[in-house]
């Protein structure tokens, strides 16, 4: 792939090798490319939550006729929405209480095979605290109204300004649910950060974060710039003309992207600037270091000053395969390789997928239980809180020496304890 082309956006890996991925694909070419997809890491999803009641069928969309699919993402077929209500925006915040440890481990059937759980030593952070209401954004596709949020999710706004590419008839507006068949990813992002611990599906990192839906994603996956820009202003209370005002400002926002027609030579000014004035108002962006095997600083906002990026490791503990990595990487969690996938839920059924995409939640996740405990806290001093307590890599997260992967492994148990002493010691 050269540098000028369009950069997909979803960092969502890959069954096939990103770089290998041609971007200007024929349809056919889209058509053969999904085949070896399928099988070599998923097999047939089991539901796993309640069916949702299917509505009659909607009319098929069009395919569109400019841009290309994603060959990185294997879509799944629509889904209708899952009937748990929406917070309406301006619902007021669960009152904060003193935030009180797990009260015991997950029975979601889905967590003994949440491997990633255990090696961020989740368990050892949950001893400390099940989180509080903290409110994380999700910039993303947009949300499914999924079951594992109920009562928690939030209708942010759907900034997708391309009414060629948004799938719903028109530019912004405020509704923020998914169009189309990458709606999964944002579903599965905010899950990791968020599902329920509730019997059913996954288990989420932090199970009572509040998860603000903001859409940046046209139904064909890519991100304008200035639709990222705006939505990152926007969750984070800061005003954007011709969007409502945000009266309830996400204090972690996940980006689990990078963004269309930027040229991957470092952080684009433009998003620099967002995320300045971003971080500015106490606000902290975690970003995956996308999907590449390059060096992320080449990209926004993975290469940004002041985010969080984070890259991804397999089961060994290892950088995975297709994780960028570089001095722009804060720390790591595991993000699967495509023959060793993370698991998580979806109303299409269970999930099987790899990436940064699923890393870069977990730390959110973590991110929002350290705010539970010290809501005080600014960006810098969470991420360097995350770096210090991470697990170091033993020999390096790669053989190769300069294919570095931040401070470590995001430990949640140590990264939790150390939060719990320091606001004690306030
Ligand atoms: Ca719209
Ligand atoms: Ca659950």
């Amino acid at each position: 792939m050269t540098r000028s082309l369009p950069a997909l956006l979803l960092l969502s890996c890959t069954l096939l090798p990103f770089a290998a991925a041609q971007v200007q694909v024929s349809q056919a070419q889209v058509a053969q490319a999904k085949v070896p997809a399928a099988p070599i890491s998923q097999p047939a999803p089991k539901p796993i939550i309640s069916p949702v009641p299917k509505p009659s069928p909607a009319p098929k969309p069009a395919t569109p006729a400019i841009k290309p699919a994603l060959p990185e993402l294997a879509p799944l077929p629509a889904v209708p929405k899952a009937a748990a209500p929406l917070v309406p925006f301006s619902a007021a915040l669960t009152p904060t209480a003193t935030p009180l440890p797990l009260a015991k481990l997950p029975t979601d059937p889905l967590y003994p095979q949440q491997w990633n759980l255990n090696a961020i030593n989740m368990a050892a952070g949950w001893a400390v605290t099940g989180g509080q209401a903290i409110t994380v954004a999700v910039l993303d596709t947009g949300y499914i109204n999924d079951p594992e949020l109920a009562g928690r999710l939030v209708n942010g706004y759907d900034f997708v300004s391309d009414a060629g590419r948004s799938g719903d008839g028109d530019g912004r507006d405020y509704d923020a649910s998914g169009v189309g068949q990458f709606n999964y990813h944002g579903e599965g992002v905010a899950n990791i950060i968020a599902a329920a611990h509730d019997n059913q599906g996954m288990a989420g990192i932090n199970p009572v974060a509040r998860i603000l839906a903001v859409r940046v994603a046209g139904e064909d996956g890519l991100i304008a710039p200035q639709d990222l820009i705006d939505g990152l202003r926007w969750a984070a209370g800061l005003r954007v003309s011709g969007a409502p005002s945000n009266t309830r400002p996400a204090k972690v926002i996940n980006l689990s992207l990078y963004a269309d027609f930027i040229a991957l030579s470092g952080c684009d000014a433009r998003i620099q600037k967002a995320v300045d004035e971003v971080t500015a108002k106490g606000v902290l962006i975690v970003a995956g270091a996308a999907n590449d095997a390059a060096d992320a600083g080449g990209y926004s906002p993975a290469g940004c000053r002041g985010v969080l990026t984070v890259a991804a490791t397999n089961r060994t503990g290892r950088r995975a395969s297709y994780s960028n990595y570089g001095a722009s990487v804060a720390l790591s969690a595991p993000g699967g390789e495509p023959n060793d996938p993370l698991v998580f839920s979806s109303v299409a059924g269970e999930q099987r997928r790899n990436g940064t995409s699923f890393a870069a939640p977990q730390v959110a996740g973590v991110a929002s239980l350290v705010m539970s405990l010290n809501p005080k806290l600014t960006p810098a001093q969470i991420t360097s809180l995350l770096e210090r307590t991470a697990k170091p890599f033993a020999f390096g997260c790669d053989a190769n020496p300069a294919r570095t992967c931040g401070a470590g492994l995001l430990d949640a148990g140590a990264a939790l304890r150390a939060a719990q002493l320091e606001s004690r010691q306030r």
